[in-house]
């Protein structure tokens, strides 16, 4: 039996999953002397720091907490988990961590990489590890943007380190209790063999202190299999896919499979990454939209790779006039398994609002789920469409000189933001919503192109390298791919994190293994 500490944060439902799937019982933690009774206590981390420690406080099981980690009873943190060991955090000062290991939690320095650091990367181990049992050399999911540095102070509890700019600490232990900055329940195999061996192993790391590995540790380029969901004419719930957004041949919404055996497709393959887009949620209302919240159940229970859902993801009220908050909307996503959440035509009226004051108002659904769940669970898609102007005095918006001119020979064009799946096209360019967007918090660009959707043609690097230059938050490359050199071109020609494909998958033109392989060939670090 296994006691997770569930305070009400992110998503702990991929954690219950890992755990049952390996053939261990879960329950949760009731009242404070239940984290003192558990035999193996396995301690998830979502969201800001401050906001778990004022629920851990609130619930009464900070001094538990600290109990136990002194008694080296078994426990096993995840990710914030980590840094709540520590002091305290600069991601929320007046906050106090559990102190029990000294030194402060601090927030990675952008430029020239993006925060947060968003993907699969290396560990060293300091100590042989029982939980490692010989197996190095692994990546693991990390999604955070702030740090523990290895110190003097904490030299003790370091088992491991990885590198991202600097170097930092991604397990620490001492005795019974483990924690982790990455995500096991996140990192495909490698992460759930390692879970495996806490919940069957007595949990002690074995403390012999060893020279860590002598190289730097590399963050992978990710890519991301994308399944549009929407329900065909017959009332079906299917994966679709558009040529330009345009998702009907000879009438009829393209059908391409189920969601749920898509995906586990994808996870089988290895994707680092899927993304569901409820792309005429727009129109409905999310919350009696079960079946996406199934979908997601139902994938998280046998996909350990991180999730992300989109699709009518703003405020609303209902017909029986109950009004619910984005936060509300996105709360129901994370609980069903969702690791982050995408806002597309909700950012685009948050942007034009915001434009027209200059003010934060903090009621955006941007600001609230990111001051909930943390920045790294809020991505923005964006769909630009190119419009074509001769000069760039011509308009005020931000443009670029392409290479790709427009029907009357234009050699300038900029990307106008569109909602409602292309349908509507706004005042305001790419390059507004994106850095508004980062500065209200958000933590990661999906940057789709509707020029490129499903032509095979390869990504819009001019659009790409465009947004890039403007943001330092992640930016995943979407729209356009049609062989697996189109995605060593991304990653050689623009700096984007990751890169996102649809149809080629779908039709089994591309398997994932493939891509993987021709990106290694060309000397780009893959999971
Ligand atoms: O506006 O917050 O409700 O979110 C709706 C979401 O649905 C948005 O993220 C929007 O991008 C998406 N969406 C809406 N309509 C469509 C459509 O296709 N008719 N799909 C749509 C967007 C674009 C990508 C696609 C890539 C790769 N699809 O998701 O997967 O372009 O395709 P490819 O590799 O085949 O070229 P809201």
């Amino acid at each position: 039996m296994i006691t997770l500490l569930d305070y009400g944060a992110g998503n702990i439902r991929s954690v219950k999953n890992a755990i049952s799937l390996l053939g261990f019982e879960v329950k949760t933690v009731e009242k404070p002397q239940d984290i003192i009774d558990a035999e193996k206590l396995v301690f998830p981390g979502v969201g800001n720091f401050g906001q778990v420690m004022n629920r851990l406080q609130r619930d009464g099981f900070v001094e538990p907490l600290i109990q136990r980690i002194n008694e080296d009873r078994p426990m096993l943190g995840i990710c914030v988990a980590l840094q709540t060991f520590f002091e305290g955090s600069e991601e929320s000062l007046g906050a106090k961590g559990l102190g029990v290991i000294p030194g402060m939690v601090r927030k990675f320095s952008a430029k020239p990489l993006s925060v947060p650091q968003i993907g699969w990367n290396g560990v060293k181990l300091h100590k042989e590890s029982a939980l490692f049992d010989g197996y190095y050399g692994e990546k693991f999911y990390f999604v955070h943007s702030f740090y523990a540095a290895p110190s003097n102070e904490n030299r003790d509890w370091i088992l491991a380190t990885s590198d991202y700019g600097s170097e930092f600490i991604s397990g620490v232990s001492r005795g019974n209790v483990t924690a982790f900055q990455f995500h096991p329940e996140k990192s495909g195999n490698a992460g759930l063999r390692l879970l495996e061996k806490f919940l069957q192993g007595d949990g002690t790391a074995i403390h012999i202190e060893k020279r860590p590995e002598d190289y730097t540790t590399k963050i992978a380029k990710r890519i991301i299999a994308c399944l549009d969901v929407r329900t065909n004419d017959q009332g079906d719930l299917v994966v679709t896919k558009g040529d330009q957004y345009d998702v009907r041949e000879k009438g009829e919404v393209r059908n391409l499979g189920k969601p749920v055996e898509v995906a586990k497709r994808y996870y089988d393959e290895g994707a680092d990454e899927i993304t569901f887009l409820n792309i005429t949620g727009f129109r409905d209302f999310p919350m009696k939209d079960q079946p996406m919240l199934e979908v997601l159940e139902r994938t998280s229970q046998n996909v350990f790779v991180p999730l992300t859902i989109g699709g009518g993801i703003r405020e609303f009220t209902d017909t029986d006039g109950r009004h619910y908050t984005a936060l509300e909307v996105a709360s129901e996503y994370f609980r069903s398994g969702a690791d982050k959440i995408s806002i597309g035509s909700d950012s685009v009226m948050t942007v034009e609002e915001y434009l027209k004051t200059g003010k934060k108002t903090g009621k955006s659904a941007i600001e609230q789920i990111s001051m909930a769940y943390g920045a790294q669970a809020v991505v923005i898609s964006v769909d630009p469409r190119r419009v074509y102007v001769k000069s760039p005095d011509d308009t005020a918006h931000s443009v670029v000189k392409t290479s790709v001119p427009g029907p009357q020979q234009e050699e300038y064009c900029w990307f106008q933001c569109t909602v409602k799946g292309g349908r509507e096209g706004r005042d305001i360019d790419v390059i507004q919503l994106v850095t508004v967007c980062e500065a209200l918090g958000a933590g990661e660009i999906l940057l789709n192109c509707i020029d490129k959707d499903g032509t095979n043609s390869g990504y819009d690097l001019e659009l790409i390298n465009h947004v890039k230059a403007a943001v330092t938050i992640p930016v995943i490359a979407s729209s356009g791919a049609g062989k697996a050199d189109h995605f060593v071109e991304v990653f050689q020609k623009s700096s984007v994190e990751a890169a996102l494909a649809a149809g080629i998958f779908h039709r089994k033109e591309v398997p994932i293994a493939e891509v993987k392989v021709a990106l290694k060939d060309a000397h780009i670090e893959t999971r």
